[in-house]
């Protein structure tokens, strides 16, 4: 299956990251590419906000990547992969898959601008034994020497939220309502990343690691359409867990936000 209006060609190529082997709390993300690609049906290819269709959008679905459990090497893995496509957009999987996406990219583009929603910091060095746990994914990527939005975050340990006080490459946003008046000053091309569990889990239960008092997807799309118009060369919707999703719901939303970022960015 691949997502709703896929063609067979296209600069832009989704695939999807199976990989959930550093998953703290509770696995299952490994099934969210398939649980995206399947809610898509359910989907409309036209957007009436944004008044634009798939129809028109020339992009690929490339499947999902066959991927080692351990997590260095499954990061290498999708590191080559994402090197030898135009504007990777990438199903998780848990959000360490965010870190070679954004490496390969960043060989490219000189300076780029990460665009990060979570609940959490994602800031540790190191967890439970590996650098590259999705607990340290977005230590990772500030290595690689890119300017980082973080927003909706509202967990970490003490040592993180001095880290994103102190970094001056970090940019914290409570609320996404300031983003769009933010990216206007931002002139480096952009990578988003979001991690389902950044919305609240009355909207998004079916996540590893659910945090309440998150935002609702209606202050989030209202806020993407509102953003000015930023070169986007990529995003990633990670860390939906369909075994937690009974009723659907996380699956529908990280498929929605999949067609909406879609037309957002490239329609
Ligand atoms: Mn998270």
């Amino acid at each position: 299956m691949k997502f709703l209006g896929a063609k067979e060609k296209g600069e832009i190529a989704i695939f999807g990251a199976p990989h959930d082997s550093t998953t703290c709390f509770r696995g299952g993300a490994r099934f969210g590419p398939y649980g995206i690609r399947l809610f898509s049906q359910n989907l409309e290819e036209y957007s009436p906000n944004l008044k634009k269709s798939l129809k028109e959008l020339q992009f690929q679905d490339l499947g999902d990547l066959e991927l080692p459990v351990e997590p260095s090497k499954a990061i290498e893995e999708i590191y080559k992969f994402v090197k030898g496509i135009n504007i990777p957009v990438a199903l998780g999987g848990e959000h360490s898959i965010t870190y070679p996406i954004v490496k390969a990219l960043k060989e490219r583009h000189k300076e780029l601008t990460v665009v990060h929603f979570d609940a959490h910091a994602d800031l540790r060095e190191e967890y439970l034994g590996t650098p590259y746990s999705h607990a340290c994914v977005m230590k990772r990527v500030l290595e690689l020497g890119v300017r980082l939005i973080q927003v909706g975050i509202r967990s970490g340990t003490e040592k993180e939220w001095e880290i994103i006080k102190e970094n001056p490459n970090i940019t914290y946003l409570k609320e996404v309502k300031e983003l769009p008046d933010l990216l206007k000053e931002v002139k480096t091309p952009a990578y988003f990343t979001v991690d389902i569990d950044y919305f609240d889990p009355a909207f998004a239960p079916g996540t590893g690691t659910p945090e309440h008092c998150g935002e609702s997807p209606v202050e989030f799309f209202k806020a993407v359409y509102k953003l000015p118009p930023v070169k986007v060369v990529g995003f990633d919707v990670v860390e939906v867990s369909p075994p937690y999703d009974p009723s659907g719901i996380t699956q529908a939303l990280g498929a929605k936000i999949v067609r909406e970022l879609l037309l957002k960015f490239w329609g």
